[in-house]
């Protein structure tokens, strides 16, 4: 749906005893409907995407105990307690979110103000100081217990699952664009074995399960305006148990990307080498030590996992008619496939590289 046909007066109504002077949509998430609402304050209003998070009252309790959980260490650490954490604002009558009366579920955050989001690495230190927010979030909830949180979606990053989805979705070709993309299939085809390098390792016992972000792209930071430091982890509706690695990864996947994730001219993609160690400085040292040997083995394969990982469910959804990332133009999930599967092409090559980096890095 268009954003700006989305009805807003009746959850502006439950928040706010006036009208806000402004409320228009904000910001390029492909998953819920970001708003922003000015009073006398800045709030983000979203209309949170039910299709795809389908329990949304244990989502929000998953997101209440996580920021209170990091608002508590920072209190305790002397940081900026403030702006440390998303800060849920309850509707007039107390409720942590509001359903509409079409069934839509809807929260508001405060506007964490003097911060930018940044949708492209354009230079070296600010992806050091991704990587260094990401292993910090990770280290915070270190101690958080993760029996506590609740799976917001199954199988979210279980590479094997996905990759069992697309063959349905190749099998089912529900909207007759099989025939056209018969190269990107055998390309995933080819990386079956691949796909479970990951699960296997937690089946054997050498990957252990942490609390984990799920979507680490630079876009889900707050940095500050002045400093440029990171200021806020957000987006925490996929926070539940998963690996460290596939925090790693994902992060990797969109910054160190030399292009953009939609580019088309395949020529422009690959793997920044350089991107890729000043992130893994940034997240080891966010870390702390906390990382098993395997973890940090594996780390390369992580980002390799999450390019393609996230291909096949670009892929899978260009196959059954956009249903699940937004789009913008024609074929736009299918730019994206083709994208993140050239750059996994070029992080198989530099597999040798990143593993030695990733080495030298641990050794200090
Ligand atoms: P999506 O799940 O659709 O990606 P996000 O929760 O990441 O939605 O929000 C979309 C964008 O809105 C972010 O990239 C950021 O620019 C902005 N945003 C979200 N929450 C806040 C906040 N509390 N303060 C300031 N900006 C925010
Ligand atoms: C979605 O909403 P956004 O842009 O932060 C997706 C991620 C994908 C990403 C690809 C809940 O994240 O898993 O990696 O798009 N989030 C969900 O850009 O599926
Ligand atoms: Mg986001």
């Amino acid at each position: 749906m268009n954003r700006d046909n989305i009805q807003t007066a009746e959850v502006l109504s439950a928040y706010f005893t006036q009208t806000p002077g402004y409320c228009a949509p904000y910001g390029n998430g492909h998953i819920n409907d970001t708003f922003l609402v000015v009073t006398d304050q800045r709030f983000i209003m979203q209309r949170m995407n039910t299709s795809i998070f389908t329990r949304p009252v244990e989502l929000m309790a998953n997101i209440i105990g996580v920021t209170e959980h990091i608002r508590a260490k920072a209190r305790k650490e002397g940081g900026d307690v403030a702006r440390a954490s998303l800060v849920v604002v309850p509707t007039l009558d107390g409720k942590q979110f509001f359903v509409d009366s079409n069934n839509y579920y809807w929260r508001v955050y405060e506007f964490c103000e003097h911060t930018v989001t940044r949708e492209r690495v354009e230079n070296a230190n600010d992806f050091y100081t991704c990587g260094k927010a990401f292993g910090n979030f990770q280290q915070m909830l270190a101690d958080y217990p993760a029996e506590k949180l609740s799976e917001p979606i199954a199988n979210f990053h279980n590479t094997p699952w996905r990759y069992e989805n697309l063959m349905k979705a190749v099998e089912a070709d529900k909207v007759g664009r099989l025939a056209t993309v018969l190269p990107e299939v055998e390309f995933a085809r080819a990386r079956k074995d691949f796909c479970a390098v990951l699960e296997n390792a937690r089946a054997n016992g050498t990957l252990p399960l942490r609390v984990t972000h799920n979507d680490t792209k630079l876009n889900n930071i707050l940095f500050d305006e002045v400093t440029g430091e990171p200021v806020c982890v957000i987006d925490l509706d996929t926070v539940m148990p998963g690996y460290s690695v596939t925090d790693f990864g994902d992060s990797i996947r969109f910054g160190a990307n030399t292009a953009a994730e939609d580019e088309t001219d395949l020529s422009k993609i690959s793997l920044d080498l350089n991107l890729f160690r000043v992130y893994a400085k940034g997240f080891l040292e966010g870390c702390n030590g906390s990382l098993t040997p395997t973890e940090i083995d594996l780390l390369p394969e992580g980002a390799i996992m999450m390019t393609l990982e996230c291909g096949l469910r670009f892929l899978t959804d260009h196959l059954e008619g956009d249903v699940y990332f937004r789009i913008h133009r024609e074929n736009h999930n299918l730019d994206r496939a083709r994208n993140q599967f050239a750059l996994v092409a070029d992080m198989e090559k530099k597999l040798g590289e990143m593993k030695k980096i990733v080495r030298e890095l641990a050794n200090g």
